[in-house]
């Protein structure tokens, strides 16, 4: 088939939740990259896989994993971005956004790497899970620091989300069988922890995000880090925000959006123009 507006030459994999998938996809990784597809406007369209078919389908395309297990496993993850045009198979959120600035440097909002000092740091230890997003500095080294701080601070409150996590009713047996076996047992414990557990993990991420949001109120002219400007920044921050707004009970995400005067709210809203799921 001739490639056109219905068939592009990008396919972006993301994973589905419960159905109709378009309208629930919360895992953070997918969402940076489509907010970066978005931000660049440019044609694609979304393959939707289901947890299990994770490793299969990045097999099949010929996309190793970008992460390994505690044991050294492969750790098979989405999103990938596959393009036709130029033979480019991307599997890492990041290396998406690099891609997509690489082949489009003018397209939609202009540049996603513009150089900019992201001064939010957190460290936390997060040795008890698999590490979202090793890699080398390189070139934008302040990007990559950042999104491992903000990775690490919102992975470090994961618990508040896990939950709410909502898969296709069809499939969620083997997803749960997939968690087990990876956790070493037979069968999950209840995720669920009480209101007053919630509630303090609700507190620490607030107060953990404190320097984060000092940074959004940084450039006053909008709602981005750098104002107008919008970046693959705050793709980083908006896709973890997406994960809490589709996996959050209503009430605790109104009391996130009510932080700190509404910044994240704001944040969140501006963010909203490149959230079409396609
Ligand atoms: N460094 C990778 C991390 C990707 C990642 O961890 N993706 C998660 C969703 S946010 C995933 O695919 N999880 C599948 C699983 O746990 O089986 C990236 O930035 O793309």
């Amino acid at each position: 088939m001739a490639l056109s507006n219905d068939n592009p030459a990008m396919v972006f994999y993301d994973i589905a939740f419960r159905p109709p998938v378009e309208s629930t996809p919360a895992a953070p990784n997918p969402w940076k990259a489509r907010y970066a597809l978005n931000m660049k406007g440019v044609p694609y369209k979304t393959q939707w896989v289901q947890m299990p078919d994770i490793a299969t389908v990045r097999q099949k395309v010929g996309a190793p994993a970008c992460r390994k297990f505690a044991d050294g496993t492969d750790y098979y993850t989405l999103p990938m971005l596959t393009d036709s045009t130029t033979n480019s198979i991307l599997g890492d959120s990041f290396d998406i956004a690099l891609y997509l600035q690489k082949q489009y440097p003018d397209s939609g909002t202009g540049d996603l790497f513009p150089s900019q000092t992201l001064d939010f740091k957190y460290e936390h230890d997060t040795a008890f899970l698999v590490p979202l997003s090793e890699r080398e500095e390189g070139e934008f080294g302040e990007y990559v620091r950042f999104n491992r701080s903000v990775d690490s601070v919102f992975t470090a409150h994961v618990m508040l989300m896990a939950p709410g996590m909502q898969f296709d009713p069809a499939h969620v047996e083997a997803i749960q069988a997939m968690f087990a076996k990876r956790a070493g047992v037979e069968t999950l414990p209840p995720m669920e922890f009480g209101a007053e557990d919630r509630a303090k993990l609700m507190v620490s991420l607030r107060d953990a995000v404190a320097d984060l949001v000092k940074l959004l109120n940084r450039n006053e002219t909008g709602p981005f880090i750098q104002g107008q400007q919008a970046s693959y920044a705050d793709c980083i921050v908006g896709g973890w925000l997406r994960m809490m707004k589709m996996t959050l009970p209503a009430f605790e995400w109104e009391e996130v959006m009510g932080w700190y005067d509404g910044t994240l709210e704001k944040f969140y809203q501006g963010l909203e123009q490149f959230s079409q799921v396609k």
